[in-house]
């Protein structure tokens, strides 16, 4: 399928053809969420997991218009160059993107919406975005939660932040009947580390059982289904360290009064700055991770 506003990469497009497994990537963990060069080595390393674990990788943006899934080596350094200037875009952003010709990475839920038009079942990130603290009084609540009830699609993520309000998040989920599947856990995982203190409602602990909840749950009438993937024990973040990040982090988005789409890009990178690296190592190993899980349960779908 390719349109004036939708290219499908050639492998993807081959792949999509022949009905082989295809994992969906998004782009804003890569020019939002990581530095530049670090970002470009870990997008590359994304797309080599999931070719080796037997998928077919579609990294998603929108450039100049349209959106690609299954951006080719160029369009990849250009998304993850550090003047790319890309935009930020959410589902909302994506009718003005398309239309208006403008470029911008995309985040969970418009990579969800993307991925679903092109017809991939199967999504492998970080972190989902979800209840910000404080947001009885702020609203500030992330599309990924709205869009995953409504796109048909697996997201295979390491939980949200715990810079979010987890438990609120958990009831939004709920609100939105989307199942969250603890992947060999009955914690929800919490990024950096591997449990948030929250259980998930579901345990599942193969890639075949995860595809058939994946199938049963659309039956059923379902749409988005979250797997939830911990950190790998040998990556996991100092319990302390990360306490202390996060403390300053919080009082940083204080002082500069930061709010909104900011938050996150404004957080992760006071992580990477004041943990000396230590982030984006765990950043890096439990990406590299859902990706390889998300590989093994697109192959499983029918
Ligand atoms: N959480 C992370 N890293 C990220 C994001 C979230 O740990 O890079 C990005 C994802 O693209 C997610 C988006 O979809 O932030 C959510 O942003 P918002 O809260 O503004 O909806
Ligand atoms: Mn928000």
């Amino acid at each position: 399928m390719t349109t004036s506003q939708f290219t499908l990469g050639p492998e993807v497009s081959a792949a999509l053809d022949d009905g082989r497994p295809v994992v969906a990537l998004e782009s804003t963990l890569l020019s939002h969420g990581l530095p530049p060069g670090r970002n470009l080595d870990v997008a590359r390393r994304l797309e080599d997991t999931i070719r080796a674990a037997g998928a077919v990788p579609a990294t998603i943006a929108v450039l100049d218009g349209r959106a690609i899934a299954g951006l080719s080596p160029a369009e990849l350094e250009r998304v993850c160059a550090a003047d790319s200037g890309l935009d930020k875009l959410s589902l909302r952003d994506l009718g003005p993107a398309l239309a208006l010709g403008r470029s911008g990475a995309t985040t969970v839920a418009a990579t969800s919406a993307l991925a679903a038009w092109a017809g991939i079942g199967v999504f492998a990130t970080g972190g989902l975005g979800g209840v910000h603290l404080g947001a009885s009084r702020t609203w500030d609540v992330s599309a990924d939660l709205g869009v995953l009830s409504r796109v048909p699609v697996l997201v295979v993520c390491s939980g949200v932040k715990s810079v979010l309000d987890i438990p609120a998040t958990l009831e939004v989920l709920e609100t939105g009947s989307v199942p969250v599947l603890g992947y060999r856990t009955g914690d929800f995982p919490a990024f950096y580390l591997r449990s948030s203190g929250h259980e998930v409602p579901w345990r599942v602990d193969d890639a075949a059982r995860v595809a058939a909840v994946v199938s049963a749950h659309r039956s059923a009438g379902g749409a988005g289904v979250l797997l939830a993937n911990p950190i790998p024990e040998a990556s996991e973040m100092d319990g302390a360290l990360h306490d202390r990040l996060l403390q300053e982090g919080l009082e940083l988005l204080r002082e500069k009064e930061i709010s909104g789409a900011d938050v996150t890009p404004a957080l992760l990178e006071h992580f990477h700055t004041a943990s000396g690296g230590a982030s984006l190592d765990a950043n890096e190993a439990l990406v590299l991770d859902n990706a390889r899980v998300a590989a093994e349960v697109a192959r499983e779908l029918p």
